[in-house]
Order: structure tokens, then sequence, then C-alpha cells
């Protein structure tokens, strides 16, 4: 099993689209292992987005994920990083397949709802970022007659 990281951006929180982000992963087959609301400060954004560092975006990117509590996640699954690239949709809203969560409910580019690790490597270093081990945690999901 993969683990993949994931953060819903401020705006999803402001809109009221927690509980519908994290039922669209639920359903599509992600199992939450950490999971926790927090506000990001500038240390931790930047190192979040230091690939960024010095593009024209990266100064609004960094006060927006800033601007509020975010809700961030580790999510376990079979390829679950490619998988949840999927299910999040491509950067741009307007370019992310109708079906996305970006493409359902992403109106701009910046306020995109949703982050998702790029990769493996990504993944450890972002997961590391957010989480202690200690709060990933194991459990297993209860299968069709066990509810
Ligand atoms: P993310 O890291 O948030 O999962 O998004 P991504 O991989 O699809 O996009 P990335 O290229 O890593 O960009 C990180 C975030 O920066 C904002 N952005 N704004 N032209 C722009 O104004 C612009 N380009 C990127 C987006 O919020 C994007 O998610
Ligand atoms: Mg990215």
């Amino acid at each position: 099993m993969e683990r993949t990281f994931a953060y819903l951006k401020p705006n999803a929180i402001q809109r009221g689209l927690v509980g519908e982000i994290i039922t669209t992963l639920e359903k599509k087959g992600f199992k939450i292992v950490a999971l926790k609301m927090i506000v990001m400060d500038e240390h931790l954004a930047g190192e979040l987005y230091r690939e960024h560092t010095g593009k024209d975006f990266f100064v609004p990117l960094m006060k927006f994920v800033q601007s509020g509590p975010v809700v961030a996640m580790v999510l376990e699954g079979e390829n679950a990083i490619k998988r949840l690239r999927h299910t999040v949709g491509r950067t741009d809203p307007l370019e992310a397949d109708a079906g996305s969560i970006r493409g359902r409910y992403g109106v701009s580019v910046r306020k995109n709802l949703i982050h998702a690790s790029d990769s493996p490597e990504s993944a450890s270093r972002e997961i590391a970022l957010f989480f202690e081990e200690r709060e990933i945690l194991d459990y297993t999901l209860a299968l069709e007659g066990e509810l």
C-alpha cells in the first residue's frame, strides 16, 4: 500500500466543502490514516512550496495558503499517489476533468481547493513536514457484512 499527502486549502474550509471532498476521497477508496486541521506558518508554507520559490505566483500562493486553517491528511491505497492526482484533477480547474475535485468545485488556479503530492519523493517529504510518525494510525477498514 502506498501513502500520499493531501491538504484542503483554506477556501475549501471557508466554502464548507470539507465533508464533500473527504467523502469523494473515501468513496474513491482512499484510507485516511492521519488527519488534522492546522494554520500553516511562513516556514511550513515555504518548505512545502520550495520548488516554486521565485516564480511569479509564489508570493500570492504563500499568502493564500496561510490565510486560514487547512485540513491536512495522509491517505493510503493502491497507487495512491497517481490515483489521488487523477482524482484531484489538473492544476487549473478550467482544464481539470469535469468529474475531478478541481473540475467540480474549483474556480481559479490559485484557489484550486486541494493539494496532492506529485511523486513518491514529494509524498514522503510532505508527510514528514506535516505529521509525526506516531500521528499516522493503523486500523482496518470494515468490510461489507462487518459494519
Ligand atoms: P498542488 O501542488 O497544490 O497539488 O498543485 P499542482 O501540483 O497541480 O500545481 P503546482 O504546479 O505544484 O503549483 C502549486 C500551486 O500553486 C498555485 N499556482 N498558481 N499561474 C498561477 O497562478 C499558479 N500556478 C500554480 C496553485 O494553487 C497550485 O496548486
Ligand atoms: Mg504541486
